[in-house]
């Protein structure tokens, strides 16, 4: 393969796909991932996690020379930093893996280089990353293109949303934003909009915990409905025929490495002011207790009611519907708390995605719903959707899989 053009740092569920997709069209990308798995199984044509389209794509820009993976950075002229940003133990970012993946590439960078960070980030990264280039090449001041661009893809719809949805794009200075509008322009059909690298960064924040403050709003109305004896599926229906109500669906809580992380982005850096994203959270991660909580419930009423403890099944882990990923599950979180203190015996696990887990003994659908007293519906899988005869059972659906509405 000759010189890269493109240096991708992180190759996981948004480093890879745009790696293969900037290869793709025919452009030399050289990714770096600091697991030598990883690299092997992508040199090797082959993807290691799950997302449609994805394992064609980079099938044909290995096998075509145009992605090539390693554990090293290579000469580039454009570098995309798109490794993960998790939260330390007090909710506060970790930019720790943008710092090394910076640290990397800074000995390589030349003048009219591109640095494009992508990772979710506090407000004021990349303006940090600039300083901590500079301190160590002094002479690339202002010789170096530096912005951010975060991405915005949905978790399964990952190959089509890359190329279609719109960018916000910007740079410590002008030049860089457009500079990195340019590099967008040859692989993105969404609009690209510009602006200033502090908010772009907020902006992807405030998209995430956007939606996690109106998912809170039908978490709590959810908790409400359950006391007023109120079905909160058929209230929110009733209620979203309003032309400019649009409330979203409750569930077992807010899952995923997004979502349900990047608000402490902004309460950790904004505590007095972010009451509202604060709660959210709380709200968020309080109906996952309470899940929890009813399901315990549930089965000591049943004890008592029949002299014997119930067969329970719990079904779904995944974080979202139709979905392999358990990361920061929500589901999983829940089953976990109930197999605490109890005789694994009692409960049956489903989840159609994946084939098996380290830790829960999984069991088939058809077999946990015909054995079980109680059927927990977690995650709103489509094959949970379509089950019937359930008349005698108790039904705990958190998730809404059975209505139809
Ligand atoms: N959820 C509900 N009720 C709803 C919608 C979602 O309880 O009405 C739950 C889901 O079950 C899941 C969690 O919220 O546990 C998050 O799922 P999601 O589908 O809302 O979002 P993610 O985490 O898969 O992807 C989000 C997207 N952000 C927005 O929609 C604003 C995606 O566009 C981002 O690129 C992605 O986060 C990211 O990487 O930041």
């Amino acid at each position: 393969m000759q010189n890269p053009e493109v240096n991708i740092l992180g190759l996981g569920y948004i480093g890879l796909p745009t790696a293969a997709l900037i290869a793709k069209n025919g452009t030399h990308v050289h990714g770096v991932d600091i697991n030598k798995d990883v690299v092997e199984t992508i040199n090797n044509g082959k993807i290691h996690i799950v997302e449609p389209d994805l394992g064609e794509t980079v099938s044909y820009a290995v096998s075509n020379g145009f992605l090539r993976a390693s554990t090293e950075a290579a000469l580039a002229n454009t570098y995309l930093i798109v490794v993960p940003t998790p939260f330390k133990n007090n909710h506060e970012p970790d930019i720790s893996f943008v710092e090394s993946a910076t640290e990397n590439i800074i000995p390589l960078l030349k003048k009219g280089d591109t640095y494009i960070i992508e990772s979710t980030s506090p407000v004021g990264t990349t303006e940090k990353m600039m300083h901590l280039i500079y301190e160590k090449r002094p002479e690339l001041k202002g010789e170096v293109f530096i912005a951010y661009c975060p991405e915005r893809v949905l978790p399964g719809n990952v190959m089509y949303e890359l190329v279609h949805n719109d960018r916000v794009i910007g740079g410590v200075d002008e030049k860089s934003t457009k500079k990195a509008v340019e590099f967008y322009r040859k692989y993105v059909t969404g609009e690209l909009h510009e602006t200033n690298a502090r908010t772009a960064e907020m902006c992807k924040l405030v998209e995430n915990s956007s939606r996690d403050v109106q998912i809170a709003f039908a978490n709590e109305l959810s908790l409400i409905c359950d006391k007023a004896d109120i079905d909160v599926w058929e209230l929110i229906n009733l209620a979203n025929k309003h032309p400019r109500v649009n409330i979203l669906q409750p569930g077992c809580g807010v899952g995923g490495h997004c979502i349900a992380v990047d608000p402490y982005f902004i309460v950790s850096e904004y505590p007095m002011e972010s009451r509202i994203i604060g709660k959210a959270r709380e709200v968020n991660n309080y109906k996952s207790f309470w899940c929890a909580e009813k399901i315990v419930s549930t089965k000591l009423e049943f004890e008592l009611r029949h002299g014997r403890k119930p067969k329970i099944a719990l079904l779904g882990l995944a974080f979202k519907p139709d979905i392999d990923d358990l990361r920061e599950s929500p589901a999983k979180y829940i089953v976990q708390r109930v197999l605490q203190d109890a005789n694994n015996e009692d409960y049956y696990i489903v989840e159609p995605n994946i084939d098996n887990h380290n830790i829960f003994k999984l069991t088939d659908l058809t077999v946990a719903v015909k054995e079980a007293d109680i059927i927990v519906i977690l995650v709103a899988h489509k094959e949970f959707k379509q089950l019937t005869e359930l008349e005698n059972k108790i039904v705990l659906d958190f998730s809404g899989a059975l209505k139809k509405l």
